[in-house]
């Protein structure tokens, strides 16, 4: 077929001698035993340095029995465009109506090639300014988040619209080479202990009931932020006067994770237990565990830490300032306002305001009662202070904790710690949750916090490893470990 002189390459025969490719080709039959595909091969190359030539073959593989097969939605065809369709119409060279056809396969009317498939031309999604946008895409079309510009499928052409810029605490910027609205701050607030509560704006309070309460929620002040709720359980441990954080429920875009003491290394995702790492609701909610931590963080930049044992740690961008409510306060700045009962009005004390945000359901027989009393709580407080031993360690100006004190005062927790082994003496486990707890506050206001667990002194303990029972068998000596020169 190559050489016959009225067959599909005669045309070619001038330009490019067909002899050495007859050669080549009766060579590969021989060697391989008369294949197919040889054959479809060796003529393929004849045809392909012809076109290359700018010479038009006739059709070859029909008579050679060659099909060419195709990828879904395109055909074969003899004589194709030289530069077929694509989604981005604007990289396609300059002369393309003054080339030769090609040989191969062609998109199916209504698609084009994009990444070597055929696609629908609808999904080819939009240019603008140069860059190439999937359907439904949006981009901002000035530095000030502003003018939003926003893909049409259907049309395939970029529609802009005015916006009221960056909603309040947040701000327009690049991170990760994406331009957006972004939170300019976050504010943290924390239960640890029996539980001691400090809120989004600092205020400390001590709060001991055992049933279900409200962390924190957004309580529909700004309708625009995304709905969420953090709900904790307490319960006593040992003594009655003291209760500790025993499950932590983040609810958000429909779905309930629950962290609880009772699985450690798990979580509870509507109700069924998982492993960890874990994503839900399309990726919007994303579980994982950090350390001893169980963190739960939503894409709206919601973070909520539990230690599955009586450390929970919620962190919320700036723009839910003044959109909160709950035992965490409404995140407005002032520490005054924020024993909110939930009806309204400020509560008298610490126990009304707790009660006020109870959630159903709740565990039955659970209830608040006054925290206990330590008389000499101020004079145990200057005492450690100065000895710079078991709680003092806090507010060591030389200890382990020294970088975080200008940015998070240790007065508070010292007394928080002071205050539980006063209650509880003689478990000295508290130390060590006071300690990580004061960790865990510093690290969320960005300061490092040098070691302070030995193999001796508030050893961490992997309890899904060793049990549950291990955990408080941590024996810890007073040592002063902050011996470093
Ligand atoms: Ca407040």
């Amino acid at each position: 077929m190559l050489t016959v002189s009225d067959g599909p390459f005669a045309a070619c025969h001038e330009t490019l001698d067909p002899r050495p490719f007859l050669e080549d080709c009766v060579y590969d039959m021989c060697v391989t035993g008369g294949e197919r595909t040889t054959l479809c091969r060796a003529l393929s190359a004849y045809a392909q340095a012809c076109v290359e030539l700018g010479i038009a073959v006739g059709d070859w593989r029909s008579p050679a029995n060659c099909p060419m097969s195709c990828p879904a939605n395109s055909s074969y065809q003899l004589c194709g465009p030289a530069c077929p369709a694509t989604c981005n119409s604007e990289a396609a060279p300059a002369n393309c109506s003054g080339r030769p056809c090609v040989e191969g396969c062609v998109c199916l009317p209504g698609f084009v090639s994009s990444g070597g498939a055929c696609v629908p031309a609808s999904s080819c999604g939009c240019t603008y300014e140069g860059r190439p946008l999937a359907p439904g895409q949006a981009v901002w079309a000035d530095d000030q988040c502003r003018q939003r510009c926003t893909c049409d499928g259907a049309t395939q052409k970029v529609s802009c619209q005015s916006t009221q810029g960056c909603p309040a605490g947040e701000q327009c910027q690049v991170q990760n080479g994406l331009q957006d609205c972004y939170p300019t701050s976050f504010g943290s607030c924390q239960a640890s202990g029996d539980p001691h509560y400090v809120s989004f704006d600092g205020r400390r309070f001590d709060f001991m009931g055992t049933c279900m309460y409200l962390l924190v929620g957004s309580c529909g002040q700004n309708a625009g932020l995304p709905a969420f709720r953090v709900l904790v359980e307490n319960e006593h441990r040992g003594s009655q006067t003291v209760s500790y954080t025993r499950a932590v429920r983040v609810e958000a875009y429909g779905v309930e994770v629950a962290v609880r003491r009772e699985y450690p290394g798990q979580v509870l995702v509507d109700g069924i237990l998982y492993y960890l790492p874990f994503q839900a609701a399309d990726g919007q909610v994303q579980v994982f565990r950090q350390g001893q931590d169980a963190v739960v963080r939503t894409d709206f930049g919601l973070t909520v830490t539990y230690n599955w044992n009586a450390l929970v740690t919620v962190k919320v961008p700036s723009s839910y300032a003044n959109a909160l409510c709950g035992l965490c306060g409404n995140f407005n700045g002032d520490p005054a306002d924020d024993l909110a009962l939930r009806g309204g009005g400020q509560a008298a004390n610490a126990l009304d305001f707790g009660n006020s945000w109870q959630e159903e359901p709740s565990p039955a027989n659970c209830g608040a009662s006054k925290p206990g009393d330590c008389p000499k709580l101020d004079s145990l407080v200057t005492q450690q202070v100065q000895s710079k031993k078991e709680c003092g360690i806090l507010a060591d100006p030389s200890g382990p904790f020294r970088e975080c004190h200008s940015k998070l005062d240790p007065q508070g927790a010292v007394r928080d710690c002071v205050y539980d082994l006063c209650l509880l003496p003689g478990q000295t486990e508290l130390l060590c949750e006071a300690l990580a707890s004061y960790a865990d506050a510093c690290q969320a206001a960005g300061a490092t916090v040098q070691p302070w667990r030995t193999e001796e002194f508030c050893r961490e303990y992997r309890e899904w490893q060793l049990g549950e029972n291990k955990r408080f068998q941590s024996p810890a000596p007073q040592g002063n470990l902050h011996s470093d020169s």
